[in-house]
């Protein structure tokens, strides 16, 4: 069976890494492009030269040129600028919207048929417009922020309860903005509610309430510490897990922006959600009850959301 065929478009801080999970993990062959001329040669060219000593089999390609990316299985895009200390998000707009178009073109020309992971923010607006622009089905395209999320109140929870953080699961949904929605009631310790968990002592209702407020200002502390950009190694891992249960089929359950049609009331909008992720794509969207608070914090979300989306629409009227 050939191997699979995974392009990074994007050979910056995230995509290199990616790269790097990718033959580690040898869950392809890797294609890294990017408009800067050598560094996804030069990055490709490192990665390889680090295999003899991982002992895995990948080929790596550095690319200038969207024709390198034909047929592949696999998108992953990080292409665009990230945060600089006292930067939102959404300052990056304007900047970032002009590169999906770019991207979408090759794509749409070269790979239509790719199950396509975005990275670059403002995240649930710029995977809006990449499928605009790129013109794939909604199924095969999602932004990756949830499971990077979750992975960051996972680390908080069980740094505080001092347990591994395999056995601790969490979900936050809703937009990947600071009003983002960590959902208390179904993150748990094998499977203990966090509610139960401070009814039984292992934290207060104060502590907790800090986890989940350090979990939205989560990607600001990175950058604030960092000063030149923003986080990568564990915005990479969290893709790699998404590409690799759908390269694997593997049904995972994970949060990430998908297209929503109806679904939580909302509409032709990329909205964090849990889905299940398999060889199709995006083969299930969950539809978990809110409580009236989360309810409220969700419709907040999706209004930022909503409000990123229409400065898309007002700044590339083929949006609209
Ligand atoms: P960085 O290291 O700057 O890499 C971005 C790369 O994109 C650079 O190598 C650029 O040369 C390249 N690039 C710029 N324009 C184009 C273009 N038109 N075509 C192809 N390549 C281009 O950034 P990074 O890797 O740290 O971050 C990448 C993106 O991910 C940024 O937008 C971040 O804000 C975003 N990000 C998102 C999350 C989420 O959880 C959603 C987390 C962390 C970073």
């Amino acid at each position: 069976m050939a191997r699979k065929k995974i392009a990074l478009i994007g050979a910056g801080q995230i995509g290199g890494t990616l790269a790097h999970l990718v033959g580690l993990k040898e869950l392809g062959d890797v294609v890294l492009f990017d408009i800067a001329e050598g560094i996804p040669q030069g990055k490709g060219l490192d990665i390889a030269e680090s295999a003899p000593v991982d002992g895995f089999d990948a080929k790596y390609k550095g690319a200038n040129d969207y024709a390198d990316i034909a047929g592949a299985d696999v998108i992953i895009v990080t292409a665009g600028v990230p945060r600089k200390p006292g930067m939102s998000r959404d300052d990056l707009i304007g900047i970032n919207l002009k590169v999906m178009e770019a991207v979408g073109g090759g794509i749409k020309q070269y790979a239509p048929n790719a199950f396509v992971i975005c990275i670059t923010n403002p995240l649930d607006a710029m995977v809006w417009a990449l499928q605009k622009f790129s013109g794939l089905k909604p199924e095969k395209i999602v932004g990756m922020a949830g499971v990077l999320d979750s992975a960051r109140f996972r680390h908080f929870l069980a740094e505080e309860f001092n347990v591994s953080v395999e056995d601790v699961t969490a979900f936050v949904l809703g937009g990947h903005g600071d009003d983002m929605v960590p959902l208390v009631r179904y993150s748990t310790v094998a499977g203990i509610p966090l509610p139960d968990l401070v009814k039984m002592g292992w934290t207060s209702q104060e502590k907790l309430d800090a986890m989940v407020e350090r979990t939205r200002k989560g990607g600001g502390e990175i950058v604030n510490l960092l000063k030149t950009g923003s986080a990568f190694y564990a915005p990479a891992a969290s893709a790699i897990a998404m590409a690799e249960s759908y390269l694997k089929d593997k049904k995972r359950v994970l949060p990430c922006a998908a297209y929503l049609n109806g679904q939580y009331g909302v509409k032709d909008m990329f909205v964090g959600v849990p889905i299940v992720i398999g060889e199709n794509g995006v083969e299930r969207i969950v539809e978990v009850e809110f409580s009236a608070d989360e309810k409220a914090m969700f419709e907040k979300s999706v209004a930022s959301v909503q409000g990123l989306v229409d400065a898309c629409k007002q700044i590339s009227p083929a949006l609209a």
